[in-house]
């Protein structure tokens, strides 16, 4: 796809995701406002919203109409917030200890830790508040379905199993099966999970589902080896908070175990396996640029 109707597409999918992430915030009303104020900044904040974009394209892909985005946008939102509130918790003191994220004060930078720990603990529940809200209207079964798969790629047996690990050896050298497991669960299991879950919502078979969560693993590897690269190569500016941090951090990365000759070739054998996959699966354009640009980003 060409780039400019590339960024041309990508912008306004964005700001159609943005439009659905402020449907569901809560209001900065009473009381409720100390806490909807961290909550709704977090989000607010920015991002790249990738994974409700590539939710978005799965179930494109698998069949899901494009007028229909009423019925997907609470798992557009209901993922992002779950991804908003990961990175809140990851900068707190207790964890990355970050000041700064997409270019601005990090929530608890903002808020103080203990708005930090309350806006992601509220993010969560909203996601699932919003998704579960949308699979009580549905009475096909595939937005329970999709919900129950994104619960448990979020959970111990997905993210935060990744993040736990990731944590628990801080300042330890960390072994390849490790470093595989943290790349698999903490950033892996959560486009997995997008990638499933669009492919469910569109009421694809369980094969179909299943390459679609195969795709997502791909897409997850590259992304994460790629967020390793551009610690190193990226700046300030680009990447939104400071470089050079896992250095600085001790923190062994892709790029520290294997050389960053042999992480942008893994970049690139990743994106192309999920290329593949989606070949077999069906006609999605954008998707496929999408991916392609993920490996490529700078930010
Ligand atoms: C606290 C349970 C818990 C989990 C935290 C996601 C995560 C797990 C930690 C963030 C640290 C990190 C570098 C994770 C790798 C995944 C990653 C590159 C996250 C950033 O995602 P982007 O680039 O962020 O999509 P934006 O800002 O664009 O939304």
């Amino acid at each position: 796809m060409d780039t400019t109707v590339f960024k041309d597409i990508i912008n306004k999918k964005t700001e159609m995701i943005n439009d659905i992430l402020e449907r569901f915030l809560p209001e900065e009303e009473g009381y409720f406002e100390i806490i909807s104020r961290p909550v709704n900044y977090s989000v607010r904040a920015g991002g790249k919203r990738l994974r409700p974009l590539l939710l978005l394209e799965s179930y494109l892909l698998c069949g899901g109409s494009e007028e229909k985005t009423d019925y997907i946008a609470p798992f557009l939102a209901g993922i992002e917030y779950i991804h908003t509130y990961s990175l809140v918790h990851d900068d707190l003191p207790a964890m990355d200890n970050d000041m700064l994220r997409r270019g601005k004060p990090t929530t608890h930078a903002k808020f103080g830790e203990d708005f930090g720990i309350l806006a992601g603990d509220g993010l969560l529940n909203l996601a699932y508040e919003t998704m579960l809200d949308a699979a009580g209207k549905d009475n096909t079964g595939c937005a329970v379905r999709a919900a129950a798969v994104i619960a448990k790629k979020a959970g111990i047996y997905g993210m935060v199993g990744g993040q736990s690990l990731d944590v628990h050896l801080t300042g330890k050298a960390i072994q390849p099966d490790e470093l595989d497991f943290i790349f698999k669960l903490k950033t892996g299991a959560l486009i997995e999970a997008v990638f499933a879950a669009g492919a469910i919502l569109a009421g694809a078979d369980e094969e179909t589902v299943k390459v679609c969560e195969r795709m997502g693993s791909h897409v997850g590897m590259a992304f994460q080896i790629k967020d390793d690269l551009l610690d190193i190569t990226g700046t300030e500016e680009e990447i939104g908070k400071p470089v050079n941090s896992d250095e600085k951090n001790n923190k062994t990365t892709y790029v520290t175990l294997f050389g960053q000759e042999k992480a942008e070739a893994d970049v690139y054998a990743h994106t192309k396996k999920a290329l593949e996959l989606l070949e077999k699966t069906g006609d999605n354009k954008f998707l496929c640029s999408l991916i392609k640009y993920m490996a490529e980003r700078k930010s």
